[in-house]
């Protein structure tokens, strides 16, 4: 499976952005995959290089790639950062790295005959993820919506992933009526989330209507989570609401208290970056899965601190935020020898490319996050229901 040819194009994204895609062509396979691209991005992550420089970098990859071998993935993931030269690729660019080194990994699983997430986890990846579905969405990803980034369901009842689809479906068309019904205004943001101009308390108070109507109407249990996205909310000392400014210790006591009040199953990100203390403080407070995006950026070095620190218990992983497979698997095994759960992660930005659901089966992620409606959002919910079906003993994972 020796790389004969390496091509890219510029593609768009959900949001009308320009990406890149990328093509393998080996001897006897091939593999393709886009970059996605983030709204709310982490200070540290990988950075995204502007398309328009495809040729000079197109060429430099592609004369490196070349004669190479596909599956030899961890090899072809250090040229590529050894071509960049950077720790955060600023040279030939996350968006470039991350849709290379995904399009090697799939033309390796094709040469071998090998469904990817097979190829990459071995006969015992046979374990669902819950989809943890986004269905009211503010901050970065829409205008004038809730302060709270995402409100997002996970239908912890469900027996299959064809029933959690179904029912994290369900509770976001049960939104609407309620929307329709209370005369509130509601578009959709970036990920395919209600987007209304409410604030965060009345978003809990209908998604809670609506997961009630529906658990009663489906007997199925469903559990809320947020991803507060708070770096967008820090102005440098406080964390700025459409209605509140609250100091640091401000913000613990509110998170803790929307933990105990709706029950929450997961908290992503609830304070700043850099803010590894009040993790932290809220990890010993809270009994729920506490999850760091923008404090990690799926970077070794920055788990490693958050596990000394004791700072989660969760790390969402988005193979883009550092640029190659092999970075991104060393992210998850470190976060899982220190018993942190995997959540694997779509970006605001998508493409109809569906490898991350492949990774989360592989990768054993307890959740995908990958919204719930949407072609980009669908496209990887309709792969996990495909996968679902291909395997022989199929089973949702225990979270
Ligand atoms: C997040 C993501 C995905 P973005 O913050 O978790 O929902 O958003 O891609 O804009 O960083
Ligand atoms: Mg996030």
């Amino acid at each position: 499976m020796i790389i004969e040819d390496v091509q890219f194009r510029v593609v768009f994204d959900s949001r009308g952005n320009k990406t890149v895609e990328a093509e393998i062509f080996t001897t006897s396979s091939y593999g393709s995959a886009m970059a996605p691209s983030g709204a709310s991005v982490g200070k540290d992550e990988a950075v995204v290089v502007d398309v328009s420089n495809l040729p000079e970098i197109g060429k430099k990859i592609r004369d490196e790639l070349i004669g190479m071998d596909v599956s030899d993935q961890i090899t072809i993931d250090e040229v590529l950062r050894n071509l960049d030269g950077t720790d955060n690729f600023s040279n030939i660019g996350g968006n470039f790295a991350i849709a290379t080194s995904l399009a090697v990994a799939k033309a390796a699983a094709d040469g071998f005959g090998l469904p990817l997430f097979t190829y990459l986890g071995g006969i015992y990846a046979n374990q669902l993820p819950y989809p943890l579905g986004n269905v009211i969405g503010g901050g970065a990803h829409a205008m004038d919506s809730t302060d709270i980034q995402e409100f997002l369901i996970i239908p912890v009842g469900a027996e299959s992933f064809f029933e959690a689809v179904q029912i994290n479906s369900a509770v976001h068309q049960e939104l609407k009526n309620i929307f329709k019904k209370k005369g509130i205004f509601a578009g959709k943001g970036d990920e395919g989330a209600w987007a209304a101009s409410i604030n965060d308390e009345l978003a809990f108070e209908l998604l809670s209507e609506a997961i009630d109507q529906v658990v009663e109407s489906t007997g199925v249990d469903v559990r809320i989570g947020v991803d507060i996205a708070a770096s967008s909310l820090w102005n440098g000392s406080e964390y700025v609401y459409r209605d509140k400014k609250l100091t640091p210790e401000e913000q613990i006591e509110h998170i803790t208290n929307l933990a105990e009040k709706y029950e929450l199953l997961y908290i992503e990100d609830p304070f700043h970056e850099d803010d590894f203390e009040g993790f932290v403080e809220l990890n010993k407070r809270v009994k729920c899965m506490v999850c760091g995006d923008d404090l990690f950026v799926t970077n070794v070095k920055r788990i490693k601190k958050g596990i000394e620190m004791g700072a989660a218990n969760s790390v969402l992983i988005k193979p883009n935020q550092i640029g190659t497979l092999t970075d991104t698997f060393k992210a998850i095994s470190l976060a899982k020898e220190n018993d942190y759960k995997i959540i694997v992660s779509h970006r605001s930005g998508e493409t109809t490319d569906d490898t991350i659901a492949h990774l989360s089966v592989a990768f054993n992620a307890v959740l995908i996050k990958t919204g719930v409606v949407g072609g980009e959002r669908i496209a990887k919910l309709n792969e996990l229901i495909r996968i679902e079906e291909y395997l022989d003993h199929p089973r949702m994972i225990h979270i």
